[in-house]
């Protein structure tokens, strides 16, 4: 008994120190045999029952009452652009990365004010390409200066979560934190395939806790009196997808950037975000979904993994307030996650899955993928190409990608090599 104690306080210790930990649940459904018997709504029967057989009728029709659903049901409705918003290009290097590359960063200040809620964005631009150049566009977890190990990019100032690895302490980054994501930004690489990349930190939209909405962007848009969302506005996640829009409002102003091609992409929660940034604002040119799973990709009424009553617990921020009456009563959800990718047709997207994370449901995500593919079809769009679960590291797909890479939790090189690919293919036709 007492030689179980010491186990038992690091079993403990090890869960406090891996919030993934308590997030994974030993009875979460690993089981394909137990996947429940599900009926999906079809994206291209509109609620009064009406058929939808034209483009016309899916995009004056259908697709509104869609979105209209995510953004009631399960995002919340996020404002529009503020009106006082300003840019600020706080640096720039034209000399950055041994010379190859052009460095600048640019301070959006939401409200207009230097000292009011704003975000960093930092973008790279192949110094030799023709401009304007095409963009991949993300958010990243712990602060700009984390993507590359450049010297040059600004320390993030921000609350994030602390990570000793990281070298973030109490809360902060330190001169450690340089570069400590570069491995998911194989930024060279990037370049040289002749595309910038830009990024910001999603804790400058919304740091990533639970604070009943006071920090971040949301309280810019509260009415007098108004203390947090309602039920139906939104949450975390479609703040942070708001956060990316307004970095297309500034490559908007920017003529070394093409605004007209910008990709957007994320892993894991920020890939639930960038889907629900390329479904919510068609300026996004295509969109790619990084191991997003629940709430991202995967099909909720799957309960495969993660599931909406424990995403709910476990990040009771991430969502609109009505998404919560969803949980263990996945049949009642008006809309599954196949409709979200649905809303982003006929512009191009990619559903990236990883053989070893099984939490995020590779199966569903595939799955969502390909019953999306009615309304790609009807929109004159090639779609997956196949209804199979293709074999691990076996990309398929024409205007809908899909790949399942062996490995678990991450974004890796051969992510990034598919994506390159597919954008090289649908942006420049090649
Ligand atoms: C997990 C969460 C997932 C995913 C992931 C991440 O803890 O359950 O939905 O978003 O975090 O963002 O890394």
């Amino acid at each position: 008994m007492c030689r179980a104690l010491p186990s038992l306080a690091f079993l403990l210790l090890s869960l406090w120190a891996a919030p993934s930990a308590f997030a994974q649940p030993k009875d979460a459904n690993y089981d394909e045999a137990k996947v429940p018997v599900y009926k999906l709504p079809d994206p291209l029967i509109c609620n009064d029952g009406q058929q939808v057989d034209t483009p016309q009728l899916w995009s004056q029709k259908r697709r509104p009452e869609i979105l209209e659903l995510f953004q009631r049901e399960v995002y919340g409705r996020s404002p529009g652009r503020p009106t006082s918003m300003t840019f600020e290009v706080t640096s720039t290097d034209e000399n950055a990365l041994d010379g190859t590359a052009v460095r600048k960063e640019v301070s959006v200040q939401f409200a207009g004010k230097k000292d009011g809620p704003k975000m960093d964005l930092l973008i790279y631009l192949p110094k030799a390409a023709e401009r304007p150049v095409p963009v991949f566009l993300g958010l990243n977890f712990y602060g700009n200066h984390t993507i590359h190990a450049d010297p040059g990019i600004t320390l993030s100032e921000q609350w994030m979560r602390s990570n000793e690895d990281y070298g973030i302490v109490n809360n902060r980054a330190t001169e450690k934190s340089r570069g400590v994501a570069s491995s998911r930004w194989p930024v060279e690489t990037i370049l040289a395939a002749g595309y910038a990349v830009a990024t910001i930190y999603c804790g400058d939209i919304d740091p990533d806790f639970h604070d009943g909405f006071q920090n971040g962007v949301h309280p810019l848009s509260y009415r007098a009196g108004q203390e947090k969302p309602d039920p139906d506005q939104w949450g975390t996640i479609g703040a942070w997808a708001w956060g990316l829009s307004r970095a297309v409002d500034y490559f908007e102003t920017d003529k070394d950037l093409d605004a007209k091609h910008v990709a957007v992409l994320g892993h894991s929660r920020l890939g639930k975000t960038a889907l629900w940034a390329g479904a919510s604002d068609p300026r996004f040119a295509l969109v790619i979904s990084n191991n997003s799973g629940c709430g991202g990709a995967a099909l909720s009424r799957r309960r495969f993994g993660e599931t909406v009553a424990r995403i709910n617990s476990s990040f009771p921020h991430w969502f609109c307030e009505n998404f919560k009456r969803y949980g263990d009563n996945e049949d009642e959800l008006p809309v599954d996650q196949h409709q979200l990718i649905a809303l982003i047709a006929p512009r191009p997207v990619y559903v990236a899955s990883a053989s070893e994370d099984r939490w995020a449901d590779p199966r569903g995500e595939f799955l969502s993928a390909l019953h999306a593919e009615p309304v790609y079809r009807l929109l004159g769009a090639g779609g997956l190409g196949t209804a199979e679960m293709p074999p691990v590291n076996t990309p398929v797909g024409d205007t809908i990608g899909y790949h399942l890479r062996e490995g678990g939790h991450a974004v890796t090189e051969y992510d990034w090599q598919q994506y390159l690919k597919f954008a090289d293919k649908h942006f420049f036709g090649r």
